[in-house]
């Protein structure tokens, strides 16, 4: 082939590209929360997401590829609505998508940031994600401009919920929802293993990001809104006593404790309609 009919080959691929901004995107999206919702119904309203909770856009090549990771236990109902709230926010995204539920197994004392360390090793083993989002189950984007790519640094867009009065409650604040390409990942060593139980994990990973010579991305105050579903702290996931100790040490410890000292055993992988569940026993802090 010649060179002008190379150019016009790259330029038809090109072509099939999905624009670089969604003209699906709606903006601000009211949200309510159906007492009567069933994950049926979530299905039928996304007749596009196949099994393991996969999508790829109809009608053009998605720029982007991005893996929702969430941790979770005994929350079916808030997994319900987000479920109800994100397929169709991704999708109006024009993104590849999949969503992983990290699920731990047993009644030990819940870890949050080892499940997302799994829920980083199990996604990258099945593809190619140029993104991963990290997904507390509770709380639902309200605009749809927040798009669900990386960005150059870890981002950490869960910055205005509406429990804070939408502001950020503290400079270093990095809980809720953040987003870190594989290279960001591996670069700051994943996340601590050792945050068992409420507090401070999300923090260590905010001085992670610091210490591995990153600084944090944050979407405007306008779009990184979140809705909160309102909860109490769960039988399980106690306030962690060793939090402040924890964090103290961290600058000593993130090369030692993260993706390369991550151990657990996998119960189940299923690949169910609206998302992959990943069963996992991650062992206990005593
Ligand atoms: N999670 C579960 N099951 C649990 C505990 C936590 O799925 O039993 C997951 C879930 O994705 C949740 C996330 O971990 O969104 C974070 O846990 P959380 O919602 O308990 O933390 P958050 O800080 O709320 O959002 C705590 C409520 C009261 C804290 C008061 C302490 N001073
Ligand atoms: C800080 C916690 C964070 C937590 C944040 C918001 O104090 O893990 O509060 O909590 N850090 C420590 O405990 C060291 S919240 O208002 O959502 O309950 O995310």
């Amino acid at each position: 082939a010649n060179l002008s009919q190379l150019v016009l080959v790259s330029k038809k691929e090109e072509m099939h590209y999905c624009p670089k901004k969604s003209p699906l995107l709606s903006g601000p999206i009211h949200i309510s929360l159906p007492s009567r919702l069933t994950l049926a119904h979530v299905k039928r309203k996304n007749p596009l997401v196949v099994r393991g909770g996969r999508y790829r856009p109809p009608d053009c090549e998605a720029r982007h590829r991005t893996a929702i990771v969430i941790p979770h236990r005994n929350r079916e109902q808030h997994l319900k609505y987000l479920l109800y709230y994100l397929h169709p926010f991704l999708q109006r995204q024009q993104l590849s998508y999949g969503i992983y539920v990290i699920h731990q197994a047993g009644n030990y004392t819940f870890n949050r940031a080892k499940l997302m360390n799994v829920g980083f090793r199990e996604a990258m083993r099945e593809e190619d994600w140029d993104c991963l989002y990290f997904h507390d189950v509770d709380l639902i984007p309200e605009d749809d401009r927040n798009t669900y790519v990386c960005d150059k640094y870890p981002k950490h867009a869960a910055i205005a919920m509406d429990k804070f009065g939408y502001k950020l409650p503290y400079k270093g604040y990095f809980g809720g929802v953040s987003a870190l390409s594989p290279l960001h990942y591996l670069k700051m060593n994943g996340f601590p293993n050792n945050y068992w139980g409420w507090g401070g994990e999300d923090d260590d990973i905010g001085i992670r990001v610091s210490l591995a010579g990153m600084f944090i991305s944050r979407p405007s105050l306008r779009i990184g809104r979140y809705k909160m579903i309102k909860h109490k702290l769960d039988k399980g996931n106690e306030v962690n006593p060793k939090r402040f100790s924890l964090l103290a040490k961290t600058q000593q410890t993130w090369k030692l404790d993260g993706m390369n000292s991550l151990e657990y055993e996998l119960v189940s992988r299923d690949y169910l309609p609206l998302y992959t569940n990943i069963t996992v026993n991650i062992g206990t802090n005593h």
